[in-house]
């Protein structure tokens, strides 16, 4: 008979040991234990994992069984063996050493199981989503929309524990959880204070075409005073790439390949209502630190991250994962009209749950880029869900 292993997930060690025990009885091992984030829809929960294996017993039994024995055998101290031990003390009760011996034994014991069980663990299927029909035509059409997998399912939870099942009071739920999430926040090109702002994100996702777009709107829009500074030193044609623009729109643009160009570009720029800096987009965790160092080195400077929403939201958490660590204040999400499921850009929010100042939706200069309210950002993740259609 295989083991069985099974893994629970409760507000507490308490809960999670309880419904372990409710689940496997009081024989079950624990494998392991371990606090788990409880991602964007979720509170951090402890997650164990246990199991019940049959032959537990047996194998117990072959360990104490020795105990009778009357030979004396050598201890291997930590290894995954049954050590036999000696002999019995004379009022047969054991003794210091052979409890010690005892517990190493059954230590390895464990040791054994558990790596045997480990590996059942990972080879056994994830578990398919269930839900009942009606909520699973909401679930299936969020994963239409392009939301993960994992994070849709939360979400409806959520919203069922919130509204209970039944689908218009969960779908007006499911709406109410994402405009909590889904922050909009001012356009970079509106008027305001005197602000610096450096466009990040992986290669290609659209940094310089954006920042052209929010340079042309604050020109012609908001008649803001704007200097552009580029640190992308690195692909070749991107300083010309952002020169170009700059004199097209008729605005200073500065190099910066240092810490103290950097320094002083931004002093040049002093009078300019809006800084916009361009920098290159780098994929490798060390060339993202080099570059976060360059910028964090200018105090001031507000960083943008833009991610594709083209790419699945895998590839949106994972690069949000990367970009995380340099704190970036805001979010843009680019290539929208390539995006087949645009829900995917809620997957950057549990890396980088910061608001998002623009989206964007296509090539044009300045046309294609837009501050969207939260409504807006609720429509474009969820979309229009007609109930019951079957
Ligand atoms: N379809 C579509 N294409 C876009 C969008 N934004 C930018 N692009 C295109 O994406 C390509 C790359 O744009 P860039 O602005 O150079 O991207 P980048 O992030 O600066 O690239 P690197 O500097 O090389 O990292 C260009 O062909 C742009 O025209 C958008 O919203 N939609
Ligand atoms: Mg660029």
């Amino acid at each position: 008979m295989s083991a069985m292993v099974k893994t629970f997930r409760a507000r507490d060690a308490r809960s999670a040991l309880a419904a372990v025990k409710a689940a496997l009885g009081p024989d079950a091992v624990i494998l392991s234990t371990q606090e788990v984030s409880g991602g964007l829809f979720r509170k951090a929960e402890i997650e164990v994992t246990a199991a019940l294996d049959p032959a537990a017993p047996a194998r117990q039994r072959v360990a104490r069984a020795p105990l009778s024995t009357p030979k004396p055998a050598p201890v291997r101290h930590g290894a995954a063996r049954y050590a036999v031990p000696p002999p019995p003390a004379p009022d047969d009760a054991p003794g210091p050493s052979l409890i010690a011996e005892e517990l190493i034994a059954l230590r390895g014991a464990v040791e054994n199981v558990r790596s045997q069980l480990k590996q059942q663990a990972l080879a056994a299927p994830a578990e398919d989503v269930r839900f009942p029909a009606p909520v699973m035509e909401l679930f299936e059409h969020l994963i239409a929309r392009g939301l993960d997998e994992g994070l849709a399912e939360d979400l409806l939870r959520l919203a069922a524990g919130a509204h209970g099942t039944q689908p218009a009071l969960m779908w007006r739920a499911v709406r109410e959880l994402l405009a909590e999430r889904l922050i909009p926040s001012r356009a970079p090109w509106m008027p305001g204070p005197r602000r610096a702002i450096a466009l990040i994100g992986p290669t290609g996702v659209g940094k310089t075409t954006t920042l052209a777009k929010i340079a042309a709107r604050a020109l012609m829009e908001s008649r803001l005073k704007v200097a552009l500074i580029t640190v992308d030193t690195y692909r070749i044609g991107a300083a010309e790439q952002v020169a170009r623009y700059g004199s097209m729109m008729n605005v200073p643009t500065r190099v910066a390949h240092t810490e103290k160009e950097l320094a002083r570009a931004l002093e040049f720029s002093r009078t300019a209502d809006l800084v916009l800096i361009d920098t290159a987009g780098r994929s490798k965790p060390d060339d993202i630190a080099r570059q976060a160092q360059l910028l964090r080195s200018a105090p001031g400077v507000d960083l943008y991250l833009c991610l594709s929403a083209a790419t699945g939201a895998r590839e949106v958490a994972a690069a949000a994962a990367r970009y995380a660590p340099l704190k970036p204040s805001r979010l843009i999400f680019t290539k929208l009209d390539e995006a087949d499921g645009p829900a995917s850009l809620v997957s950057a929010l549990g890396p980088v749950g910061r608001p998002i100042v623009c989206v964007t939706d296509g090539q044009r200069v300045p046309e294609d880029i837009h501050a969207l309210t939260a409504n807006e950002l609720v429509g474009l993740v969820a979309g229009d869900l007609q109930l019951g259609r079957g």
